[in-house]
């Protein structure tokens, strides 16, 4: 008997099977959880039906998060489909790939608003469009990443905005706390997805996080959709409004142990 028998997640953000949103659609699948999936744009849908056959789920419907349009749209398709739902997952963040390097302060306005548009407030509007689909006991979930908190060198805009996103999770909780419904964030330490591809910087990032981590490991993507399984599961009833680090201990560390 899986711990999500008889719930219901849709997951948005599935871009390949590298995704992070595909480790937390499996770990959910595993443990007995009826799947939706929502994908960015047409560019993505043959993948996305691809992947979602491997776990009889037939609910793939495409939402870009720019547009309050279609988020209502898959909001009323999934309450037809599914009548309510239990969960939600938000694995969406984006940026111009060129405010990802250089100084901070070379952000243009338009940068700026994009990056808070995807990566900060789709998670508030998806809240408010699922809002009356959203069952008692349900929870909500989107990913963060330490650059938020500390600086991480060309993460720039993405920090700023993944901060906002982290308060937006406590605003959330607190909205959601009287109808039952818990809302969390995983923070990943760096996983080689689609979206970590394109940072230059990455590689070397990636190679010195498993050296500097207590636990010295990567994180994969099964990690995190375990984390998530428990955030997202009568496991976790009494958290709501918390980011937890999924991040092999790294965010602990002040200073960094010598490396022989
Ligand atoms: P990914 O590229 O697989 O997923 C990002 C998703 O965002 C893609 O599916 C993309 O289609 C979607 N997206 C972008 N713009 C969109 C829009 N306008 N409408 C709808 N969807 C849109 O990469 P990922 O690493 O799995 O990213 C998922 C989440 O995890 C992001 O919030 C990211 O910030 C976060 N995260 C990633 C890492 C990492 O190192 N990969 C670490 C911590 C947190
Ligand atoms: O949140 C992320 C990825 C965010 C992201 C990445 C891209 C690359 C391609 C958002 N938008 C875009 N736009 C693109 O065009 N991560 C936590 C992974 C990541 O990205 C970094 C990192 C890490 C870690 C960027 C710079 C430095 C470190």
């Amino acid at each position: 008997m899986g711990i999500l028998e008889g719930k219901t997640a849709l997951v948005f953000g599935l871009a390949n099977d590298r995704s992070i949103a595909w480790g937390i659609i499996q770990a959910f699948h595993q443990h007995g959880a009826r799947i939706g999936i929502s994908y960015a744009g047409e560019a993505l849908e043959r993948r996305a039906r691809t992947l979602a056959e491997k776990i009889n789920c037939n609910f793939v419907e495409p939402c870009d998060v720019a547009s309050d349009e279609q988020i209502q749209q898959v909001a009323e398709k999934a309450a037809a489909a599914f009548g309510s739902i239990d969960i939600l997952v938000h694995a969406i963040a984006f940026a111009n790939r060129d405010e990802l390097s250089g100084p901070y302060y070379n952000t243009s306005r338009a940068g700026f608003h994009l990056a808070m548009d995807i990566s900060v407030y789709s998670f508030t509007a998806l809240a408010r469009a699922f809002q009356p689909l959203i069952r008692p006991g349900g929870a909500m979930l989107t990913l963060t990443y330490y650059g938020s908190e500390k600086v991480a060198p060309n993460y720039n805009v993405m920090g700023v905005a993944k901060a906002a996103l982290e308060a937006s999770v406590r605003y959330l909780a607190n909205d959601f706390g009287k109808q039952g419904v818990r809302v969390n964030a995983i923070s990943a330490g760096p996983i080689r997805t689609l979206a970590a591809a394109g940072v230059s910087s990455f590689k070397t990032m990636y190679r010195r996080f498993a050296e500097l981590a207590p636990l010295h490991e990567n994180v994969t993507i099964e990690d995190v959709g375990n984390a998530a399984l428990f955030l997202c599961s009568d496991l976790a009833s009494r958290t709501t409004g918390e980011v937890l680090f999924v991040d092999s201990g790294y965010n602990i560390m002040g200073i960094p142990e010598p490396v022989e």
